[in-house]
């Protein structure tokens, strides 16, 4: 035990906080990291360009280009961050072999190598439909008017649940599926209850089906680029669906307005869905995907789930794809700051805090949440790095250079 740390334990312990407790707790706090980091949310389906409103940006050489480069980068990644964590696979990073397998084709067979490898490196796996990047794309995928493309992404996003759930019982514990679909307008568009109406009835056949290990979440947003008008699967839409059909909703922190907090919509929708799925991201003037930080945003939305008691009714995803930095630094940076606002949560005087709110002492409310911010955490993230066997603050840069060096730069 490091002499800063029991300088902070000491420290916490005054204001009645119990360091030791927030260690286990961040223990049991597990990120789904997003594969789509490794290499800019290409895929092994086809070299087709990334589309459906969303884009990476910057040339960093040595992306991820199969599938065994991908997993060497990940368990590099992990080996950098603290604790244990789950990976988010989008369908597109199946194993198809030689052959083309087309969305309405997978099937877990093409998993079977993730679920190998899950199992082999601890590490559960979530997944994700994939609406972009397909000739069938288009800008209407679940919601388009023509039948025949309609039922294409209605059979996609039905195997990819049966995917979800095959991975959910290899891991013993329940794959969290997401379904975002970029389905909007580039300009004006006088048919938007239409296209809503065969996004509802799209998603009521998508999930007719029960399925016992794994569960369903949705994810909306403002808009996708090039479809900058409107967008089919908006917040009320899918806030209102799940709601009504008691699924998981996804808060994306990239998908809102500017001056919209994420952070204040986790004790509103938990009132009404039974589970939230993180997309942590950090935008940039708009959803720009850029590494998630430890920043004012991101520590208010761990601070309101713990606040919530919230804390086993979310899952954590990353969601961020910068094409312009060394991909390993970005997966620790972001990862390691997650679980910094994590930790920074669970080391909040909240009950004090909540007796000066209580007692309409607004000055003293202001003094502690002040003071916290200056409280030696970095100290108890350190010892959390040193008890886990992963270099503490900026020592694991010299690994992440060995391998470029080494690795991705040959590549
Ligand atoms: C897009 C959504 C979506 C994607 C990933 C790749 O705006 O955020 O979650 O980023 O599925
Ligand atoms: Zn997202």
């Amino acid at each position: 035990m490091s002499k800063a740390y029991e300088i902070a334990r000491e420290r916490y312990a005054a204001l009645d906080i119990d360091t030791e407790k927030a260690l286990a707790q961040l223990q049991d706090f597990h990120l789904s990291m997003h594969c789509w980091q490794a290499d800019d949310v290409a895929g092994f389906e086809s070299a087709a360009d990334l589309t459906g409103g969303i884009q990476a940006t910057g040339n960093y050489p040595g992306k991820a280009g199969s599938v065994d480069e991908l997993r060497a980068d990940i368990l590099k990644a992990k080996s950098l961050i603290p604790g244990t964590h789950r990976l988010n696979l989008h369908e597109i990073y199946g194993e198809f072999g030689s052959g083309r397998v087309d969305r309405d084709e997978v099937g877990p067979e093409h998993f079977a190598g993730w679920m190998q490898w899950s199992r082999d490196n601890n590490t559960p796996l979530d997944f994700n439909s994939t609406s972009f990047s397909h000739p069938k794309s288009g800008n209407l995928s679940l919601s388009n008017p023509d039948k025949s493309i309609r039922d294409f992404w209605v059979e996609h996003t039905i195997r990819c649940r049966d995917i979800a759930d095959a991975m959910g019982r290899n891991q013993g514990d329940a794959c969290i599926m997401n379904v975002w679909v970029h389905d909007g307008c580039k300009d004006f568009s006088v048919n938007h209850m239409l296209y809503r109406e065969f996004l509802k009835d799209s998603l009521d056949r998508i999930f007719s089906e029960k399925k016992a290990n794994m569960k369903d979440c949705i994810e909306g947003k403002v808009f996708g680029i090039g479809l900058e008008s409107f967008t089919v699967g908006s917040h009320d839409f899918y806030t209102a669906y799940a709601a009504k059909n008691n699924k998981i909703l996804t808060i994306d922190t990239g998908h809102y307005h500017p001056t919209e907090s994420p952070a204040d919509k986790i004790s509103a929708v938990l009132q009404f869905v039974p589970e939230l799925m993180l997309h942590v991201s950090r935008p940039v003037r708009w959803d720009s995907d850029h590494v998630t930080l430890m920043d004012d945003p991101t520590l208010e939305l761990f601070a309101e789930i713990v606040r919530a008691g919230a804390m086993n009714r979310v899952h954590y995803g990353l969601d961020y794809f910068d094409g312009a930095i060394n991909r390993i630094g970005a997966y620790v940076i972001g990862s390691r700051a997650a679980q910094k606002c994590m930790l920074r949560a669970l080391l909040e005087p909240t009950a004090l805090i909540r007796k000066w709110e209580a007692e309409g002492e607004t000055y003293k409310v202001l003094t502690y949440l002040e003071e916290a911010k200056s409280m030696p955490w970095g100290a108890v993230y350190d010892e959390f790095c040193e008890r886990n066997n992963v270099p503490a603050g900026t020592a694991y840069m010299a690994e992440i250079d060995r391998y470029s060096a080494e690795v991705t730069s040959k590549r």
